[in-house]
């Protein structure tokens, strides 16, 4: 699939004021500075859509983006950045639980980890959180740029062998870099499929 259109929808400091439950979304979480705006730039071709930077957390809002005109990407602020304060930790992480709790049109949670570390506490937190609440969701690899390609496969394997302590089976996996534009067919694949599937059973097109 190429994304024909991207346009820039709404931000919204509540999971309330989102738009309209109307159509698939698809959204990008995990701890700041990870890459997710970034992928979302890359996905759509447009480097400007989503803002980026070296900062860590950066994307504080619930930031809807509109597809092709039918279904949405959506950028959501980062988790287990320590230097907020604690008021807005707790404000970041009830936006985000109450946006995954209650997204009826939530079709795939992308979580993003950094390919270079071990699996670290807050993304094995908040996988458990979603598998409790029966979200569904994938695990994307950022910045394998940094990595050989052997090393990125030995992170990753690495990385399976943990989940696989404690979950039965593994999330679909992405293995992406956003600098040297790696990952993007697979994602957008994935998307694509979910997009037709969700268009079947809600009985659209
Ligand atoms: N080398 C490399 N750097 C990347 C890649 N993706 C993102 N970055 C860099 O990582 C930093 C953070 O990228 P963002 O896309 O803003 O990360 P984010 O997860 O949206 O961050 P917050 O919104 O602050 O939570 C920026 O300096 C990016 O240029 C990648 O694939 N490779
Ligand atoms: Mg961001």
């Amino acid at each position: 699939m190429k994304i024909r259109s991207a346009a820039f929808q709404c931000s919204s400091a509540k999971a309330s004021q989102c738009p309209r439950p109307d159509r698939p979304e698809f959204a990008f979480i995990g701890r700041s500075n990870v890459g997710k705006s970034s992928l979302i730039n890359l996905l759509t071709g447009r480097s400007g859509l989503a803002k980026v930077s070296g900062t860590p957390g950066k994307t504080q809002l619930i930031n809807h983006f509109l597809i092709d005109d039918s279904w949405y990407l959506v950028d959501l602020p980062g988790y287990g950045y320590a230097r907020v304060s604690k008021d807005r930790r707790a404000g970041f992480s009830k936006l985000i639980r109450d946006y995954i709790a209650g997204r009826e049109n939530l079709v795939c949670l992308f979580v993003l980890v950094d390919s270079r570390l071990e699996p670290q506490k807050a993304d094995i937190e908040f996988l458990n959180l979603l598998g409790n609440n029966r979200i569904p969701f994938a695990l994307v690899f950022t910045k394998t740029d940094k990595l050989s390609d052997n090393q990125t496969a030995s992170n990753v394997a690495r990385y399976k062998r943990f989940l696989l302590q404690s979950w039965q089976e593994l999330p679909p996996i992405f293995i992406t870099s956003s600098e040297k534009k790696k990952g993007k067919e697979e994602l957008l694949e994935f998307i694509e499929n979910c997009v037709n599937t969700y268009a079947s059973h809600t009985g659209e097109e």
